[in-house]
């Protein structure tokens, strides 16, 4: 357990090309509006405010496939964010705010090079109801927010067209949790991997805490750097009615705070990105309310003082 005061770092990315809908490009406003940096101070941390990235200049790039969307401009998104992750990430505790998942296929291989220059072991934990692994070839919809992890994991696919990978995360070292939508390609590509993927079932069957413990003892042997990628659409809809792609049948509002609480306790957490808010879609702010909530959480807000340990 660790209660060290954290310096977070916020960046707001206002990608929005990477998804279907419009809207994502709001996401940095609502989290600001609801108070995210006043839930982080109030817990004795201490927040920067990094600004606002703006994306490199878009290149002219061509692919066969042509489902493909807003290519040129999420490749200048990825490019920016590989930079910017990297130099945030020198110290502190990068928040990434988004804008939509193809966030994460700029931050985490830009945190990736900074833990291998530390040698350190790095780990993601994808919440998600989806597991955004297509290839540029299978993905139908073109949908580029669809791709990351397929992308920092090291698939041939994106050779030439997305930004050169300086270090490829191991599968081995990413954990998904909330899958509940999984394209056929997906599904067939998923079978080869070695990304640990527990999906709703998994949770159904046994519970977050006893899956989330396998996984961050596993970080804590390795003595690994853990970043958290929270896709909104991880939540159920019915408390998180703001997200582009939702999907019923996802964790309850109780188990996303224990999962954000358990992350805290394990002291292991080294950055986040926060995805998928569409505040046009969302209902009187009540999804960018709730995920500065469970950002507390991650931060360490309890309901009793645990410092005792639990159940006293
Ligand atoms: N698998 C679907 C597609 O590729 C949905 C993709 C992703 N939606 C997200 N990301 N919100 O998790 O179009
Ligand atoms: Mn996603
Ligand atoms: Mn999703
Ligand atoms: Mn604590």
């Amino acid at each position: 357990m660790t209660d060290t005061p954290l310096t977070c770092k916020i960046l707001a990315v206002p990608v929005q090309e990477g998804a279907g809908r419009l809207g994502c490009e709001m996401g940095p406003a609502a989290f600001r509006a609801a108070g995210l940096a006043g839930a982080i101070t109030e817990l004795g941390h201490s927040v920067h405010d990094l600004g606002t990235l703006m994306p490199a200049q878009p290149r002219d790039l061509h692919h066969p496939n042509p489902a493909l969307k807003a290519l040129p401009e999420v490749v200048a998104w990825i490019e920016a964010l590989t930079e910017a992750a990297y130099t945030a990430s020198a110290d502190g505790f990068p928040i990434f705010v988004g804008g939509d998942h193809s966030l994460a296929a700029g931050t985490i291989p830009g945190l990736a090079r900074r833990a291998e220059d530390q040698g350190r072991p790095f780990f993601v934990l994808w919440l998600d109801a989806h597991p955004d692994f297509h290839t540029l070839e299978s993905t139908t919809s073109g949908h580029l927010h669809g791709t990351p992890v397929a992308y920092f994991t090291g698939l041939k696919s994106f050779e030439g067209v997305f930004p050169p990978l300086q270090t490829i995360v191991d599968p081995k070292n990413v954990c998904m949790m909330g899958i509940r939508s999984v394209d056929a390609a997906e599904r067939a590509a998923l079978r080869d991997t070695d990304i640990t993927i527990h999906d709703m079932r998994a949770i159904d069957d046994y519970g977050i805490a006893p899956l989330l413990n396998a996984f961050l003892k596993r970080v804590q042997d390795a003595n690994g750097l853990l970043h958290v990628s929270f896709d909104v659409d991880f939540l159920d809809p019915s408390i998180a009615p703001g997200v582009g792609t939702p999907v019923q049948g996802g964790p309850t509002m109780r188990e996303a705070h224990l999962l954000m609480e358990m992350l805290h306790e394990s002291g292991r957490v080294s950055s986040l990105d926060l995805v998928e808010l569409n505040p046009f879609l969302d209902e009187r702010g009540r999804t960018a309310t709730l995920m500065v909530d469970l950002v507390g959480s991650l931060m360490g807000r309890s309901i009793l003082d645990r410092s005792k340990g639990p159940y006293q």
